[in-house]
Order: structure tokens, then C-alpha cells, then sequence
């Protein structure tokens, strides 16, 4: 960090020689916007145990004061998404007034459609259709909280799936999946929309409803302009190609948001870049390649992540530098030349340019940007000394 100033200028240079203008670069990177989950501020684990942390936030006030932290210490996380039931409260006017207090403002609503018994067959697919109106209720409260929130984005995890070969119709689910997607659409005010999630497994291990990007593309058409995928990037089969999967959604004007974190295995919910930090930066590379070709994108950044060993309000200020990371190192990708190998077919060159971005430094440009938004250069050391982190462990108990 120290002399990076030295650094910046020798950047500066280098990316000017190539016709890239680092302020640009900057200026981007400040109006970068990421939205913290609140889940990843309160205790939570895997299924076989949670290891409780001290000073973890216990309801969603103490979220959101978490989520205000990360705000102050990085100027680009300003919204907060909840999740019903987890964060209800009786008074949202309140709860909206507290939020803005801080600094901050809620962002996506995320309805809870798996935890619940109705919810052993499903909830917007369950072959009973009284549990298919409850599942529909509890979205159109979700939509009545995110107006009364002003919150735009509904992102719907749909957890629906079987176990079980010949469990239920597989077509009929579908129908039923869509009959209730058409209601829940019908009730979207006009500015909202609805992000469909996929995910391929968990916790159904024979079929997901919604298991793949396509079944989510398709819903989204079917449904509306206002409808569009969301993708997690814990949600998809080891070695399915993301990026290209991003691409597609771009051309087809359905990419609505992502939920950012990294998988080794499954989903994993680790920390957003740390397990394949090229992988991140490729599909950054093609959200940036969609703006220089002149594509208006309208995505929203969101991390979804819960540690239960990490310290939570660290690991989130760490995951949003690994995102500006990924996102600086597609900015400075050499556009002109990439294009000009791709059509001769200069293979080797055209890789090189995308290898020369990735292996650059560009904490420099962070850093500047970071002190020009009025944050701290480096979140988490003064996170540590801050006293924040001691102030919440003494009065959470
Ligand atoms: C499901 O795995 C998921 O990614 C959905 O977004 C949920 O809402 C979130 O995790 C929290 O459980
Ligand atoms: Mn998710």
C-alpha cells in the first residue's frame, strides 16, 4: 500500500501506451456498487453444526449495523438485502428510517420457500394447492414489504425439487411452476422486478425445479420483460463454463443480478474469488466486454455468503476487494488488440491479452479510488482498529 501513488503513475504509463485511461478505469471502480446479504452478518453453518461467533449480529437491526459498517469502510456497498422471514419486523416505516440512519438502504427482498413442513413437496410446484397459495402468498408479502421499502429486486430461490425417481410429474411441476410464477408476476409493482435463481441441487437431490440457467431463462420469457435470471455462482455443476452462461444472458437482455461467492465443490459460499480468481475475472471480462460493445446492462451485484469460522464483517470487506479486483483487471483488458486477434485468429495473442490484465497489480488504481471516495486504503486493518469489532462482542451477549 505504501508508495502506491509511485505505482499508479508507472500504471498509468503503461495503460496510456496501450490507449487505456486509468482515471476511467477509476472513476468505474468508484461507482462499482455490491449489495451485502444480511445473512452474512448473523450466525449460521452447515448442517451439521454452527459454530456461534461472538458479537455476530442477532436480528436484522444489528444486520443492518454490520452492513453500515461495510459501507463506511469500502463507500460501495450501500444497500443490504433481506431475507423473510429471517429479518421480519412489524414495522418496516421504522426499520427503513433506522436503515437510512446509517448511511445505508435496504436492497433484494429474498422470500424463504424451504423452511417449512408444508414444503416437503415443494412450495410454487407442490402437487397440493393450498401449499402453492401459501408459497404465493408469502412472495406477494414480500413484494408489499419491498415497496413499502423501496426495495426494486425480488430474488426468488426457488428450493423446489425430488428426491426421488417418479416422485411427482415432472411436466405437471412445470405447470404448476408457472401458473404461480404468472401470479406472483401479475403483482410486481412497475418499477420491481423478479430475479429467478437456479441451482442444480440441495436441497432435492433427484430434480430442481429450477436446476439450470436455461429453465430459468425460459421462465423468465415466458413471464416478462420484468422477469430475469439471477446467477449465483455457487449453483452450477463443477466446470460449467459461467462466463459463457453470463455471455448468453447479456445478449438475450435477462441478466438481472448475481450472487457472488466461490465454490471448491458444491455450494460452497466461499469467500467471492478466493478459490478461482480467474474464473471471476473472465465473467467480469464479459460484463465489461458487453459495455464497450454498447450494451446498456441493468445487473445487480449482490455477495451471498454466510461463514460461520471467517469473522463476518472482515470477510465481507475481503470480498468486495476481490471483486473490485476482478472487475479493475477486466477494465484494463487491451479491447482493440483483443478483437483485432480474435479476427486473425491469433489464438496465443489474444489469450496473452486476457492473461496480461489478470496477472497486473491493480491494487494501485483501488487504493487511488479508495482514497478519493473518502474510505480507509485498507478495510479490514482499520475495521480491527477501530474498536467496532470489541464494541459488538462486549454488548451482544
Ligand atoms: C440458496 O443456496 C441461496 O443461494 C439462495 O440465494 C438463498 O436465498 C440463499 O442461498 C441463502 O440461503
Ligand atoms: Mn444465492
Amino acid at each position: 500500500m505504501k508508495n502506491y501513488e509511485k505505482r499508479y503513475e508507472l500504471l498509468k504509463e503503461s495503460l496510456g501506451e496501450r490507449g487505456i485511461s486509468i482515471d476511467e478505469v477509476k472513476e468505474k471502480l468508484k461507482s462499482l456498487r455490491i449489495e451485502t446479504p444480511s445473512w452474512g452478518y448473523g450466525d449460521s453453518g452447515t448442517r451439521f453444526y454452527v459454530f456461534k461467533q461472538k458479537g455476530a449480529a442477532r436480528d436484522v437491526w444489528e444486520k443492518i449495523q454490520d452492513a453500515a459498517q461495510v459501507h463506511k469502510l469500502t463507500g460501495v456497498c450501500p444497500t443490504v438485502a433481506l431475507h423473510i422471514p429471517w429479518d421480519y419486523t412489524e414495522n418496516w416505516e421504522e426499520l427503513l428510517e433506522y436503515t437510512k440512519s446509517l448511511g445505508v438502504k435496504p436492497g433484494a427482498i429474498n422470500p424463504n420457500l424451504f423452511q417449512d413442513d408444508d414444503y416437503k413437496l415443494g412450495s410454487l410446484c407442490n402437487p397440493d394447492k393450498r401449499i402453492r397459495e401459501k408459497a404465493i402468498a408469502h412472495i406477494l408479502e414480500c413484494i408489499d414489504i419491498a415497496s413499502k421499502l423501496g426495495s426494486r429486486d425480488i430474488s426468488l430461490w426457488i428450493s423446489d425439487g425430488t428426491n426421488h425417481p417418479g416422485q411427482d410429474d415432472i411436466k405437471e411441476r412445470k405447470h404448476r411452476l408457472e401458473e404461480s410464477l404468472m401470479e406472483v408476476y401479475k403483482n410486481l409493482g412497475n418499477n420491481m422486478r423478479l430475479l429467478i435463481e437456479y441451482k442444480f441441487f440441495e436441497p432435492a437431490f433427484y430434480l430442481t425445479d429450477v436446476g439450470d440457467w436455461g429453465m430459468a431463462y425460459l421462465l423468465s420469457t415466458k413471464l416478462g420483460p420484468k422477469a430475469m435470471v439471477l446467477v449465483d455462482l455457487g449453483h452450477h455443476p463443477l466446470g460449467t463454463n459461467i462466463e459463457q452462461i453470463v455471455a448468453y444472458l447479456i445478449d438475450e437482455k435477462r441478466l438481472g443480478g448475481f450472487h457472488f461467492n466461490n465454490k471448491k465443490y458444491a455450494d460452497d459460499d466461499l469467500t467471492v474469488g478466493s478459490i478461482n480468481p480467474y474464473e471471476l475475472f473472465l465473467i467480469y471480462n464479459e460484463l465489461v466486454a458487453a459495455e464497450y460493445d454498447g450494451i446498456k446492462l441493468d445487473v445487480a451485484y449482490m455477495i451471498d455468503q454466510s461463514h460461520n469460522i471467517k469473522q463476518k464483517i472482515e470477510e465481507m470487506l475481503q470480498s468486495v476487494e476481490n471483486i473490485q479486483k476482478a472487475y479493475a483487471k477486466a477494465l484494463i483488458v487491451d479491447r482493440k488488440f483483443l478483437k483485432k486477434y480474435q479476427l486473425e485468429g491469433d489464438i496465443v495473442s489474444a489469450e496473452k491479452i486476457l492473461t496480461d490484465a489478470f496477472e497486473t497489480d491493480v491494487m494501485p488504481i483501488i487504493y487511488k479510488a479508495r482514497e478519493e471516495l473518502g474510505v480507509p486504503l485498507d478495510p479490514i486493518s482499520s475495521l480491527r482498529d477501530s474498536g467496532y469489532l470489541e464494541k459488538i462482542r462486549k454488548e451482544r451477549v
